[in-house]
């Protein structure tokens, strides 16, 4: 079902098997909660990977009281739109409709620490990017979860790391933002452009940040995705290389 309404790939995990998940707040921008923090009831875990076949899906609209102010802010993930969460939400919806036709409930969940539960469904292996690299796709897919109290059949995990020596990914990052398996956060262009005001943000990075986040409208802007695109593991044509993506995009209008 999760292929028919859209997901390019989904698994299955029990909340039993997992162990050492990442908990509390990412730097000021996101906190992770355990499965059964979010949905006590929780016997099955499934995670869905939506295609990022269009750099569009990294579309981000923000509303201006979405802007995080720290730790104590009222957090609500989905206060602004990121279009791919919206797609993804929405095809989720499909399936946990059909989970409550059979007496089972079931809610989605972007709250809990998707990468490494995806790893234990099977799914791929967390690479030098820090991203759930899948063999189809490469890391170009989002991740969403559903929390079900069905009890569902376990995949296996993904058990190889198949980065090897590649260390694309390290060297395109313009903010240096990683080193192998780790990322700081507050080098990331996104965190930059998640906390305005955050004085742990490097200055060379907002500058970065200021000159190469493609941005639609004032109030919107494109995800940075290079340490994805620039991934070989399931690479688009050639004609959609980051860097050529980038140049392809608007201008920055600011209005
Ligand atoms: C917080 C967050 C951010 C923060 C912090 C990034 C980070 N890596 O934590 C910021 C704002 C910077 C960010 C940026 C991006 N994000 Co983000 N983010 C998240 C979020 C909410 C949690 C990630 C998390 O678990 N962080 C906690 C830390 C501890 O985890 P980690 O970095 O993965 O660390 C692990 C490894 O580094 C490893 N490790 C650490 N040190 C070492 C050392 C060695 C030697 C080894 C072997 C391993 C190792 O262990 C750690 C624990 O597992 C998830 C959604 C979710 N609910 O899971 C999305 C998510 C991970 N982000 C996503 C994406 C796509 C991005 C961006 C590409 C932006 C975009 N276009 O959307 C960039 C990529 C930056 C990057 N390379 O990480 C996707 C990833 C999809 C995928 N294929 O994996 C997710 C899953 C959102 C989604 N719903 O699809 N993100």
């Amino acid at each position: 079902m999760a292929k028919k309404v859209g997901f390019a790939d989904v698994g299955i995990t029990h909340p039993d098997k997992l162990e050492n998940l990442p908990h509390g707040w990412v730097g000021q921008v996101r906190k992770l909660q355990y499965p059964d923090e979010e949905f006590p009831t929780v016997r099955s875990i499934i995670i869905l990977a939506f295609h990022i076949w269009d750099k569009i899906f990294n579309l981000n609209v923000t509303a201006p009281s979405s802007v995080r102010k720290g730790p104590e802010s009222p957090f609500d993930p989905f206060e602004g739109y990121f279009l791919g969460y919206e797609v993804m939400k929405n095809k989720a919806w499909k399936i946990i409709t059909f989970l409550q036709s059979e007496g089972y409930e079931a809610i989605y969940s972007v709250g809990i620490p998707l990468k490494p539960i995806a790893v234990q469904c099977g799914l791929g292996w967390q690479g030098k990017n820090t991203l759930l690299i899948t063999p189809a796709h490469g890391p170009r897919v989002n991740l969403i979860a559903i929390l079900t109290d069905a009890e569902l059949t376990p995949d296996k995990p993904f058990q190889e790391d198949l980065c090897r020596d590649c260390e694309k990914c390290l060297k395109a990052c313009p903010t240096k933002a990683l080193s192998p398996y780790k990322c700081t956060p507050t080098r990331c262009m996104v965190y930059s452009l998640e906390c305005p005001d955050a004085p742990e943000v490097p200055e060379d990075v907002r500058r970065l940040e200021a000159k190469l986040t493609p941005r639609p409208t004032p109030q919107s802007y494109l995800e940075c995705s290079i340490c994805m695109n620039v991934c070989p593991y399931g690479k688009p044509p050639k004609n959609s290389t980051p860097s050529e993506s980038v140049k392809s995009l608007p201008p920055i209008v600011v209005m």
